[in-house]
């Protein structure tokens, strides 16, 4: 995985001219510090790989520029981050991308049901995907420093999940529009809830069951309330780390490289660290007394159906430009 610098570089032709012409440059910069707030806790994969890159930044600037990682949404809430980044309170953080759903049906395309649900296939995903998501952010003034799956989804229970109609009514906890479109289909009844109240909403019976990988489940601990997961492998939701255009136009040329050559460099360590959490992160729920098993074929055949028609229902929001961008993941493999 490769971040595209023609673009980065694009971007930035205009901010090198007026630093050349000015005799402010040739100064050194002042050493700065950026906070960078995240959503997940600070044993997910996801933050572990934002602390690399701060560090490696930081030692890539030799201390010019310090990045502080919040995780947990101890900084700005989940639901907070892009417009934190994107008004300039913060100069770079991460989110769900799904998460934007409403705004364009693009930013969903990685949690329709079915679609992509290998690390190649999510990869094509991705590429075909990121020149529109990548217009879509600039012209927010924001600019994609790298971008990491989750492992592939399955379906954790309170109970043992045979064909689906056992969640008729269960209380079904959904972290995006897409799970929530799922849990009714289900004729389950969503509810969203961050990670970092997830065991609460567990352990208070406020929710019964879930779908998300096998590193959220592990990471909260699911097996002190739940009992069974069922390694569906539905989709592989996307974490986007952002960055405030302007702010980064604000950094000196070198500081900006180091910036792009760190960010490359998680892209790359976040997939690796997200295929060893699908096979680690399963071992430890059965090591923890969930148990671990595949869909039945009637689950299979239920959760495909809801699938189908979610994925219709994408169709037909995402329009011409959606079904450009599903044609060119088809399209060659
Ligand atoms: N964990 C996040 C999103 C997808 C995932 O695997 C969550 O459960 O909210």
């Amino acid at each position: 995985m490769t971040i595209r610098l023609t673009a980065i570089a694009r971007m930035f032709a205009g901010a090198a001219t007026i630093a050349g012409a000015t005799a402010l440059a040739a100064l050194p910069a002042a050493a700065q510090s950026w906070d960078m707030p995240v959503p997940y806790g600070d044993n997910n994969f996801h933050t572990l790989n934002h602390v690399a890159f701060a560090e490696d930044v930081a030692e890539a600037t030799g201390g010019a520029l310090t990045i502080t990682v919040h995780p947990a949404g101890s900084l700005f809430k989940h639901p907070e981050i892009k417009n934190a980044v994107r008004s300039g309170q913060v100069p770079v953080g991460e989110f769900l991308l799904s998460r934007l759903s409403n705004e364009n049906a693009l930013y969903e395309l990685d949690s329709v049901p079915f679609l992509a649900t290998s690390y190649d296939a999510a990869e094509k995903l991705w590429e075909v995907s990121r020149p529109k998501i990548e217009e879509l952010l600039e012209a927010e003034g924001l600019t994609i420093l790298y971008a990491v799956p989750w492992p592939p989804q399955g379906l954790y229970a309170d109970r043992a999940v045979d064909d689906g109609s056992e969640l008729a009514g269960a209380k079904f906890r959904a972290y995006n529009t897409a799970t929530e479109r799922l849990a009714t289909l289900m004729d389950a009844v969503p509810t969203q809830v961050e990670v970092p109240d997830l065991a609460q909403a567990f352990s208070t019976g406020r929710v019964n069951a879930m779908i998300t990988s096998p590193s959220t489940g592990a990471n909260t601990k699911a097996w002190d309330y739940l009992s069974h997961y069922y390694d569906a492998r539905g989709w592989m939701p996307k974490n986007i780390v952002v960055a405030n255009i302007r702010a980064l136009r604000s950094l000196d040329e070198d500081t900006r490289n180091a910036i792009m050559a760190a960010a490359e460099a998680a892209q790359s360590r976040g997939w690796e660290a997200s295929k060893a959490e699908t096979t680690s992160k399963t071992q430890a729920l059965a090591d923890n007394g969930i148990t671990v098993a595949q869909p039945s074929a009637a689950l299979k055949a239920k959760l495909e159906e809801v699938g189908a028609t979610m994925s219709a229902e994408w169709l037909e929001r995402a329009g011409a430009e959606g079904e450009a961008v599903l044609e060119a993941f088809n399209s060659g493999s």
